[in-house]
């Protein structure tokens, strides 16, 4: 039997975090004196802490200089490890412990490629750590999704070559990151917008036994 990995982006796909995403880059926005909304909050998902800032000072015209910059980073950050510090089990989306259950009895291989800083401490605290057997991060990576790099650091680390993994993503440029790296691309979420992966479900729910018994190759 063929080794298949597994892959699964954090925010959107295992826990909602961009809701906490969204109140700390708000609060940055109402104190740089404009308004951020949840609509425009939709440009940040999977998209690196240093670009999002980058597309909020777009929207409020505001110039910093490298320093202020660096300062509003920090600042969103610490905004936001105060909202996840209260997040527990309750918070993981439908069905996901079902799936990581699935594959830990089968010893599929798992990783987390995830573009957040702060996947680790995410996983830790709503209990679901232990079922990866490698994390790729932010702390990883030196190119942003779409670029493919996060996924394929993952599929070395999990010993399978990319062909035979398959990733869980939210945000387009997730997919394509996935498509690029020449894996199998699921998409969570909105099949219109992640039109580009190679099956879509809403969410995990939807995803029944024999799809994925069909997904571990013979
Ligand atoms: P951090 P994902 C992404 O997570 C989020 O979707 C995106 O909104 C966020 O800016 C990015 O992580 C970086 O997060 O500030 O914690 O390093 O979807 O790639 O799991
Ligand atoms: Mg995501």
């Amino acid at each position: 039997m063929t080794k298949t990995g597994f892959i699964f982006d954090l925010d959107g796909v295992i826990v909602d975090t961009a809701k906490y995403h969204y109140l700390a880059w708000r609060n940055l926005a109402e104190e740089l004196g404009f308004e951020f909304t949840e609509e425009q909050n939709e440009l940040f998902k999977g998209v690196s802490r240093k670009r999002c800032l980058e597309i909020l000072l777009d929207i409020g015209k505001i110039e910093a200089s490298q320093e202020q910059f660096d300062r509003w980073m920090i600042e969103k950050n610490e905004d936001y490890l105060k909202y996840i510090e209260k997040m527990n089990a309750s918070e993981i989306l439908p069905d996901v412990p079902r799936v990581l259950e699935f594959l830990r009895k089968k010893q599929i291989p798992v990783a987390l490629g995830s573009a957040s800083k702060n996947a680790k401490p995410i996983l830790e605290k709503v209990g679901l750590l232990h079922y990866f057997d490698c994390i790729v991060d932010g702390n990883n990576v030196t190119k942003a999704k779409p670029n493919p790099e996060v996924f394929l650091i993952a599929a070395e680390k999990l010993g399978v070559s990319a062909v035979n993994c398959i990733v869980f993503e939210d945000a387009v440029a997730g997919i394509q990151a996935a498509n690029a790296a020449n894996m199998l691309s699921i998409g969570i979420g909105d099949s219109t917008v992640l039109s580009e992966a190679n099956y879509n479900f809403r969410d995990f729910r939807e995803i029944d036994l024999q799809f994925l018994n069909g997904l571990l190759k013979e």
